[in-house]
């Protein structure tokens, strides 16, 4: 007799209590590779789960903004033992709601690893200026103050990494914490919030929702008490997280969409220069922010650049992520390929060049799943739609270029800003792509994915709002300066105006 398998139920947790949503509703978390697995039941949260949370986390600010920051740092060193301890299940829960494979998972879990202990460091440098006053008997300094509640609204491409991204600097620097996860993963945020609460951050300070954008994110961005609002997801809706943060002058910060290109010239070593197409275009199955979508190449080593590229695009392995010899996992939903299945229709009415892929996959092992080629469009020019518009999936357009300065315009051509590349052997060329490729990531001789926590991480142009997230300037986002000026005179002095006969004696 074939018994029902109950799906676990997961819960919100607000104020310190992991609580049924308000709506009493809940929706499915399924596996992309396999839509007949059912991971869990989350909460579909509502407007009135949202000021819960935003209460708890405003109620939380009071006390843990003046916890001192080495403190709230000895929390984040535990946080980031436990997610080492935890790596491996950690990783097999995400592959198997969000479809990448396992090796990426790993790593996904270890950037998250890495920021927690990157930022629980940062608890004791969190330096500001102290420099001599023009006046006598008076001193200066600046310090970083916390913000307040801040909600942080990410996407599902890299579940525990980028929530880390977020989550991290902001209790590092005493804010409290509302976070609304894609509902295409949210079990490792569930995770993550999990380990965040076992490590001892104290009630309030974080809390998680799971919902709509609608029902969740819209009224989350919008709400009185929300001091600051971190997203990262596409160009349009983060206008719309703009506008939203605008009237009341919340603080925002956006990652979104990329067009990311590696340019090869011709003195570049060849087969490097694939290995990097192949694992910045198809890595997590081209769904990146950073994906290398653009390649564009030299054309005295165009025809044997395409000829090889499409041989290894063609030759890699599709399936199920937890199988360690898969090379590309699913896309991570039936919308998302859909999209991809567009764009490949729109490139082939474009004219471009199909060379390897271009059909999703259906049948045998890939009946229950999202899956589809890699896929490569040869002989593209840069103004197509599949070379200017993020796909969002397994598909590179390779693009001839003449010579470095036609292949720096094709680059910077686009409306996104995110990463770029060079392969070149030849020192000038890579210091002149450095210089003028106008996007905030630029790799020479690897490909454009990869980025590590402790430096800047966001992109120019229609790819950011100005702010960078990871390194030292995720701190700068989540404080704000505060400037001291202590004066032991006992009398009134005056700035700018009781100064001038420090300067001139003889005067
Ligand atoms: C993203 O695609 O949104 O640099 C983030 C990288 C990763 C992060 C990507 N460390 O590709």
């Amino acid at each position: 007799m074939a018994t029902a398998v109950i799906p676990k139920v997961f819960k919100n947790y607000i104020n310190g209590e992991w609580v049924e949503s308000r709506s009493n509703k809940a929706f499915e978390n399924r596996n992309p590779a396999n839509t007949d697995e059912l991971i869990g039941m989350f909460p579909s949260a509502t407007e009135e789960d949202v000021n819960a949370a935003v209460d708890a986390a405003k109620e939380a600010y009071n006390r843990w903004r003046l916890i001192p920051a080495p403190k709230r740092a000895e929390i984040l060193f535990r946080a980031a033992e436990m997610l080492l301890e935890r790596k491996e299940d950690l990783a097999r829960d995400m592959t198997s709601e969000m479809g990448k494979i396992l090796v990426e998972t790993r790593g996904d879990v270890q950037e998250a690893i890495d920021m927690t202990y990157y930022m629980a460091g940062e608890g004791r440098r969190q330096f500001g200026q102290t420099t001599p006053s023009e006046l006598r008997d008076k001193f200066a300094m600046s310090v970083r103050q916390p913000i307040g509640v801040c909600a942080m609204i990410t996407p599902w491409n890299f579940p525990m990494a980028i929530p880390s991204w977020k989550i991290m600097p902001a209790l590092i620097c005493g804010n409290t914490v509302v976070f609304k996860p894609a509902s295409d993963t949210p079990l490792s945020a569930y995770n993550l919030v999990q380990v965040l609460a076992e490590a001892g951050v104290p009630r309030g300070v974080v809390n998680i929702l799971t919902g709509g954008g609608r029902e969740v994110g819209a009224p989350l961005m919008s709400h009185p008490d929300v001091s600051l609002v971190s997203f990262t997801g596409s160009t349009e809706v983060g206008r719309r997280v703009s506008e939203a943060c605008a009237p009341s002058f919340k603080h925002c910060q956006l990652e979104m969409g990329g067009k990311n290109i590696i340019i090869v010239m011709d003195d570049a070593n060849l087969d490097l220069a694939i290995d990097g197409a192949i694992w910045g275009g198809f890595g997590t199955t081209g769904q990146r922010c950073t994906a290398a979508s653009r390649v564009t190449v030299h054309k005295k080593v165009y025809k044997e650049f395409v000829e090889r590229f499409a041989a290894r695009a063609k030759s890699l392995k599709v399936g199920d992520g937890l199988d360690p010899t898969t090379e590309m996992g699913p896309c991570i939903n039936e919308s998302q390929l859909q999209t991809v299945m567009e764009y490949v229709q729109i490139g082939i009415n474009e004219g471009a060049k199909l060379v390897a892929g271009g059909h999703r996959l259906e049948s045998g092992p890939y009946a229950r799943g999202w899956f589809h080629e890699p896929t490569i469009f040869a002989d593209c020019d840069p103004k197509m739609r599949i070379a200017q518009e993020e796909i969002f999936g397994p598909v590179v357009c390779v693009i001839p270029c003449n010579d470095l300065e036609h292949a720096l315009e094709v680059a910077n051509d686009v409306v996104y800003g995110l990463s770029a590349s060079i392969y070149t052997r030849d020192v000038n060329k890579a210091f002149q792509a450095m210089r003028d490729i106008y996007t905030g990531i630029v790799y020479v001789n690897a490909p454009t994915i990869g980025a590590e926590t402790h430096l800047p991480f966001g992109g120019t142009k229609q790819t950011g709002n100005g702010h960078r997230e990871a390194g030292v300037a995720a701190i700068d986002f989540y404080s704000e300066w505060k400037t001291l000026y202590v004066d032991f005179s006992d009398r009134l002095q005056r700035a700018q105006i009781d100064t001038s006969s420090f300067a001139r004696p003889q005067d």
